[in-house]
């Protein structure tokens, strides 16, 4: 499902973070040392090949809502934004912490006059953010940084599971009715 909203795709795709050719840079929803993980962080590794970590080690630690950019090696894409979301019950406030996240790596993708981004739902795996908290919490930042963005023409969501997709298609819906 997409939108178009001032002029910018606004995009919800179930699917794997580490296999989306449609987009200039992915979103990977790191750990402080930005090593492969597990979920997001370990899929985008293992595709990316070693030469990404060597690529991060000197970039780590970062903090909650911090976001650093990098290559993205075996990836199909041309960049990878590292973010840390917050722990939930952990890192607060959450609300502003995960509201960093997306703004600096919209941030990021802007300085290098990127045309298109692709999202995971940041924090709502391991770190245990609720996703339909999380979910407001990403339109409601992204939807307010829309006017200030020149270069980014498409931004797309990519969730893991059915449930997740719905939750995306419903906010879509709720905030560009057709
Ligand atoms: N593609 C798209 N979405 C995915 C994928 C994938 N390949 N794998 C998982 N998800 P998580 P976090 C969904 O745990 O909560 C790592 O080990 C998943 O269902 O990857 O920010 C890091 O090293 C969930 O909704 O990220 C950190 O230590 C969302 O993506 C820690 O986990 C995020 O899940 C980060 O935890």
């Amino acid at each position: 499902m997409r939108t178009l909203l001032q002029n910018i795709t606004l995009e919800v795709q179930k699917g794997d973070i580490a296999a989306q050719r449609d987009v200039e840079a992915v979103v990977n929803a790191a750990n402080a040392e930005l090593a492969p993980g597990g979920g997001v962080a370990g899929a985008i590794h293992s595709k990316a090949g070693p030469d990404l970590y060597k690529e991060c080690k000197p970039l780590a630690p970062i903090a909650p809502g911090e976001a650093v950019i990098t290559g993205a090696y075996g990836l199909p894409n041309n960049y990878v934004i590292h973010c840390l979301g917050p722990v939930y019950g952990e890192d607060k406030p959450e609300d502003e912490l995960l509201a960093s996240c997306y703004r600096n790596c919209l941030k990021l993708a802007e300085e290098k006059s990127l045309e298109s981004i692709g999202f995971p739902g940041i924090s709502t795996g391991i770190f245990g953010y609720p996703k339909g908290e999380a979910v407001k919490v990403v339109f409601d930042t992204v939807l307010s940084e829309l006017p200030g963005l020149k270069h980014l023409k498409k931004i797309k969501f990519v969730v893991f599971g059915d449930k997740d997709l719905q939750l995306y298609e419903s906010k879509l819906r709720e905030i560009a009715p057709d």
